[in-house]
């Protein structure tokens, strides 16, 4: 029995001791309207052409939760602290996703000013509202912000590293991208907006319209874009990356580590919603970069499972509650059994099947072991 286990654990071994496909991030150097449409990523979210409904990166009809990992410094981010309120003061901060629509309605966007957060959102014909944060994120230092927008009364929310900085009601309506929606015709240096309104961009001010708009400069990593209230509390911080799910609409790992163009992992009906990376300015930016939130050199902790049971997204599915994080070891004890199942990437730093105990990657299902 033993050489049998010790065998079994020999091919585990052989079998998943994958090299782990990189992690990266994405790192913007903030060159805005020094490179015109450059230094940034654009997601496309409608076809000025035609009123086909947009990609699903268009959200805004329905309930949002947009979140996404950033680390950054206030002296490669400048601009000044302004006053949250009725206003579309986020527009002077450095701008991290812009999602403006040029002198029109339904439109939202997230900046960094004077090291805070502000959200913020314009309705439908229903006014302008702007949230900011509490907490210094200019500290080059990997943050997790979350900010969410309740489609029935338009109330808006915004977390940092899992806590709620602010919540208030907004203005109310669809704040999707209209799908016969038409650009300014003469507002973007005297001409269309198509090459700026109908994109979500990322890293820039979408429309390059002076140097009064900054962007930023910084490291963007997992962004994703969920139609649904993802928290109602204080929550801890994603562990590794995100898992789609029925409510992610666009999802980015940001670990292509080459080419322009940004993958939509989130499988989301009527999709994906790419984006194209757009390098350019000096530096150079966005580059890929190997600075992420889940890298990990040693493990954090060490699970050793004296339990059977099943590794997925969902850690109600790992026994005792409890599901190995990109950092961690796992050790599967004798006489106990774990499956990876589901159509997701287990991950963790180190595995180590002992003799006598079982294991197995149920077929659709991934894992990744080791880090960077
Ligand atoms: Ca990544
Ligand atoms: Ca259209
Ligand atoms: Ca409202
Ligand atoms: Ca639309």
């Amino acid at each position: 029995m033993k050489v049998l286990a010790n065998l079994l654990v020999i091919i585990i071994l052989f079998l998943f001791h994958i090299p782990l496909s990189a992690q990266r991030s994405l790192r913007f150097y903030g060159n805005g309207v020094q490179a015109p449409d450059q230094d940034r990523v654009k997601i496309r979210i409608d076809d000025p052409t035609n009123s086909n409904s947009g990609p699903p990166a268009d959200i805004g009809a329905q309930d949002f939760t947009i979140e996404f990992w950033m680390k950054a410094s206030l002296t490669d981010n400048t601009s000044a602290m302004t006053n949250c309120g009725t206003n579309i003061n986020w527009i002077y901060g450095n701008i991290i996703i812009d999602r403006d629509r040029y002198n029109q309605d339904r439109k939202f966007g997230l900046s960094v000013a004077g090291g805070y957060l502000i959200f913020g959102v314009s309705g439908d014909g229903t006014g302008d509202r702007t949230i900011c944060g509490s907490t210094f994120v200019l500290d080059d230092s990997w943050h997790h912000v979350a900010i969410q927008r309740r489609r029935t009364d338009g109330h808006l929310w915004l977390y940092v590293d899992g806590i709620l900085e602010e919540d208030v009601d907004g203005p109310d309506g669809d704040i999707s991208y209209p799908d016969a929606g038409t650009p300014c015709s003469t507002c973007c240096g005297g001409n269309s907006c198509d090459n700026s309104d109908p994109f979500m961009v990322l890293g820039a001010e979408k429309h390059d319209a002076g140097a009064t708009y900054p962007s930023y400069n910084g490291f963007l990593d997992e962004l994703r874009l969920s139609n649904s209230l993802r928290y109602s509390s204080n929550f801890s911080v994603p562990q590794s990356p995100f898992m789609s799910d029925t409510h992610t609409m666009a999802l980015y790992h940001c670990d292509e580590g080459s080419g322009n163009v940004l993958i939509d992992d989130s499988g989301a009906a009527g999709g994906p919603s790419p984006g194209v990376i757009h390098p350019g300015g000096s530096p150079a930016g966005p580059i890929w970069s190997t600075d992420t939130p889940f890298s990990c050199s040693m493990a954090e902790n060490s699970w050793s499972g004296p339990q059977s049971g099943t590794w997925h997204q969902n850690p109600m599915y790992w026994s005792q509650n409890y599901f190995p994080k990109i950092c961690e070891s796992v050790e599967i004890n004798s006489g106990y059994h774990v499956s990876v199942t589901g159509e997701s990437t287990a991950r963790c730093l180190t595995l180590e099947v002992m003799p006598g105990a079982g294991f197995s990657v149920i077929l659709g299902s991934q894992l990744e072991v080791g880090s960077n």
